[in-house]
């Protein structure tokens, strides 16, 4: 009896460590597969998106939980409910797309990337992700 408790807990310590090795990446939200925070890269960089509960769509489409994805560069996140602006700073990815070539000059930049509705109204703060590269010549 002895020895079938012991054996017992050792199998709930498994347990224990597997739930908390769970990667967070299961998370709802989005992310940039590439490149990393803080990573030292060189332009043109490769850009990876990927969203977690939520399905890209190409823009016009208006169905709920879906939409597509927007980079920002030097810029935060935009707020819940606003279109998000078509400028030097903001790129949508209209068409559905989940990577980008992207080209920047040197030196530390911000990248944003901020999920959005078919009618590009952002999904807010909580649908977006930040981070910072470094672009070396
Ligand atoms: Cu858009």
């Amino acid at each position: 009896m002895k020895m079938l408790t012991q054996g017992t807990g050792r199998w709930l310590s498994a347990v224990a460590l597997t739930l908390l090795s769970i990667p967070a990446f299961a998370m709802d939200g989005v992310e940039f597969s590439t490149p990393k925070d803080g990573a030292e890269v060189s332009s043109p960089i490769q850009v990876e998106m990927e969203v977690t509960g939520m399905q890209v769509q190409p823009a016009g489409t208006m169905e709920e939980g879906t939409g597509h994805h927007h980079l920002i560069i030097d810029a935060g996140p935009v707020t819940k409910g606003e279109v998000i602006p078509a400028d030097d700073h903001h790129v949508h990815f209209g068409g559905g797309q989940t990577s980008h070539e992207l080209s920047l000059k040197p030196g530390e930049h911000t990248l944003t990337l901020q999920f959005a509705d078919g009618e590009h109204k952002s999904y807010g703060q909580d649908w977006s992700r930040t981070i910072t590269v470094d672009v070396v010549e």
